[in-house]
């Protein structure tokens, strides 16, 4: 998406803004919601219910107990890199019953993170099958809990039966600068996938 604006030096010339949209997905806790509000440079909108007492047994909890709500339909936050690069930011809910969602969350994305938590690292395959199936870039972040074991990348790639085109890049959600790396990559990545680098 390309938009035009008014320079805000006077100048009668018009500024090229590009707004590109990226999805920040994957399976069930893995810290999506977070990673949104940790770059967003507006208040970022939320969609969380309270997780009721009819999930436990079906959301695997494990790492992270505390977790009290869930995402039921999308997160939102803005980017801005530089004068002429807006990225806007979808995260999708991460439960089974709302991944309905996530063909609608997806139209028009550039590409997108599959966010992984290595305890619970089975529930990336829906997502990878996900972006595969509809060729849509997509890179493996590792959201280093702490306390959960570290793998090397190729472990991780090797567990998930992942293709060498396809980054897998350790982060700290949690970190900005972290996060903002994992964007970087992706980018990348997007540009390469397109030929466009
Ligand atoms: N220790 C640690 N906790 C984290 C990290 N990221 C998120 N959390 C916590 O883990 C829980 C899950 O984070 P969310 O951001 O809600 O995860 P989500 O992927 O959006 O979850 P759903 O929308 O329910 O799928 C929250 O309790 C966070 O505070 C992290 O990197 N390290
Ligand atoms: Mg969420």
């Amino acid at each position: 998406m390309v938009f035009a604006r008014s320079d805000p030096f006077g100048s009668d010339s018009l500024q090229t803004v590009r707004v590109v949209k990226l999805l920040i997905a994957g399976g069930f806790g893995v810290g999506k919601t977070t990673m949104v509000s940790t770059l967003s440079e507006i208040t970022p909108l939320r969609t969380e219910e309270q997780l009721t007492e009819r999930s436990m047994g079906v959301d695997d909890l494990t790492g992270v107990e505390g977790k009290t709500t869930t995402t039921v339909a999308l997160d939102f936050g803005r980017l801005t890199i530089g004068s002429d690069l807006v990225m806007y930011l979808f995260g999708t809910p991460g439960q089974d019953r709302f991944w309905f969602m996530w063909d609608e969350l997806s139209s028009g994305a550039l590409g997108a993170v599959v966010l992984a938590d290595t305890r619970r690292l089975e529930a990336c395959f829906g997502p990878v099958d996900f972006f595969e199936s509809r060729g849509i870039p997509f890179i493996l972040a590792v959201n280093c809990f702490d306390g959960a074991d570290i793998y090397y990348e190729d472990e991780i790639r090797n567990a998930l039966d992942l293709p060498q085109t396809v980054p897998v890049v350790l982060c700290d959600i949690r970190v900005r600068d972290s996060a903002k790396q994992v964007l970087i990559h992706l980018l990348e990545h997007v540009l390469v996938t397109k030929n466009l680098a």
